[in-house]
């Protein structure tokens, strides 16, 4: 089973995403997400000049060797660009992989732990009436646990109060405007501080102690003032708080653990098992929250979450919309087969997505689960996809009052 072909597929149905599709001398494909929110064009060039070419004539069977490969191989290792091209060849493999063997890709992976995957929605308002009725939304849409993201007094906007998919760049559009760069918000870490925990205990009033309420902080803290938020919210039973710090800085959450019982979730900009090595050792964090498609696909995310069992530490993908219906399934997959499965995000995407990406995993019930057909069971819509070329998009930039920039 030789690799024929590998095709690097830009398409912007409702957002950007980059798909990696393998073909087999004998027609068997596979797909990969290679998805970089901003980014995206560096992966695909990646890809295309320098890992489609080496992947002709190879083996299709030998996964393992072709991540060793691509990933000591290129020398220059590790990275955001790096591991979302490994993750994208590495998944489509493992689709073919399961398409050869005619079984869903996570009978491969050991088969089912469990019956399906509890996902967690987003609600999200600017103020509380608002929130409330997102919340409420989410709980009809079926969803048992919710993310809650508010709006701060005297800040116009901040992280989660916008969809994935909306408006994150300003120009670019053929106006007058100029060439398209990412928007820009304004940020006060002490009016948020101030703000959030009462959010917190208005919303635990409203739904009663059982739903799982999850934060995210999104990398804004230093240490010190997340342990004062971990503190300050333990009288809400958080099922976590995410991103606290920004956490290159592993050590540093050494501090935030010593001071809180609230359960910390972490490394969505992470992407290989070096990011975790302390944070998982020392037990600093509860989740991990690599995606398969950030994180060196499934044969990089899966080693990731065997050291993680090893300390209680269980999985929480990371699974915004712009982690593409390729990257969930592949999520989902491993979800279901893994030991230790925490959680998995699931905001959806919008029929735009869906008429590129034919899917065939099922959300009912607050559960996710994959179909029975052969490998990760999504395809793709060439034809669909001439309709929606590449939008330069950006992640918005974020600034303290005085102008300096703080992380978004
Ligand atoms: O900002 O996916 O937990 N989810 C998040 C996301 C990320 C975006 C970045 O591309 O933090 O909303
Ligand atoms: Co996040």
């Amino acid at each position: 089973m030789k690799i024929g072909k590998a095709e690097v597929l830009v398409a912007s149905p409702g957002r950007n995403f980059v798909t990696l599709r393998v073909t087999t001398d004998d027609g068997l494909t596979g797909l990969g997400d290679a998805t970089l929110n901003g980014r995206e064009l560096a992966v695909a060039a990646y890809l295309r000049d320098h890992v489609a070419p080496l992947l002709i004539g190879r083996d299709a069977g030998r996964i393992e060797d072709t991540w060793q490969y691509l990933y000591r191989g290129a020398y220059w290792r590790r990275g955001p660009v790096t591991m979302a091209s490994v993750a994208a060849v590495d998944t489509a493999l493992w689709d073919i992989k399961a398409k050869a063997a005619g079984m869903p890709l996570y009978q491969l992976l050991g088969g089912r732990s469990r019956d399906g995957l509890l996902a967690y929605g987003h609600a999200r308002g600017a103020e509380l009436p608002e929130l409330l009725d997102s919340i409420r939304e989410r709980r009809e849409q079926g969803y048992r646990a919710i993310r809650v993201q508010t709006g701060v007094p005297g800040l116009h906007g901040t992280y989660g109060l916008a969809s994935a998919s909306g408006p994150r760049a300003v120009g670019g559009t053929g106006h007058d405007s100029g060439p398209a760069r990412p928007a820009e918000e304004t940020w006060d870490t002490s009016a948020y501080l101030r703000h959030v925990p009462g959010v917190f205990e208005a919303v635990r009033a409203e739904v009663g102690p059982e739903l799982p309420l999850l934060h995210d902080v999104h990398h804004r803290l230093t240490p010190i003032q997340a342990a004062r938020l971990g503190k300050s919210l333990e009288p809400y039973d958080l099922f976590w708080l995410e991103d606290v710090t920004p956490a290159e800085n592993q050590e540093a959450l050494r501090l935030v653990r010593q001071h809180t019982t609230t359960p910390l979730a972490l490394g969505e900009v992470f992407n290989t098992i070096w990011d975790y090595k302390t944070l998982v050792q020392e037990q600093l964090i509860d989740y991990v929250r690599s995606p398969v498609t950030h994180a060196g696909g499934i044969t990089g995310l899966r080693r990731i979450l065997d050291f993680a069992a090893v300390h209680q530490v269980k999985s929480g993908m990371h699974g915004p919309e712009d982690i593409s219906p390729v990257g969930l399934s592949a999520a989902i997959h491993l979800g279901l087969a893994i030991p230790n499965f925490g959680i998995q995000e699931y905001s959806g995407h919008t029929a735009a997505t869906h008429t590129v990406f034919r899917t065939s995993y099922a959300f009912a019930g607050g559960t996710l689960s994959p179909s029975e057909q052969p490998g990760l069971g999504v395809d793709y819509d060439d034809d669909a996809a001439a309709a929606f070329p590449y939008e330069a998009a950006y992640l918005p930039v974020n600034r303290l009052r005085d102008g300096t920039v703080h992380d978004w």
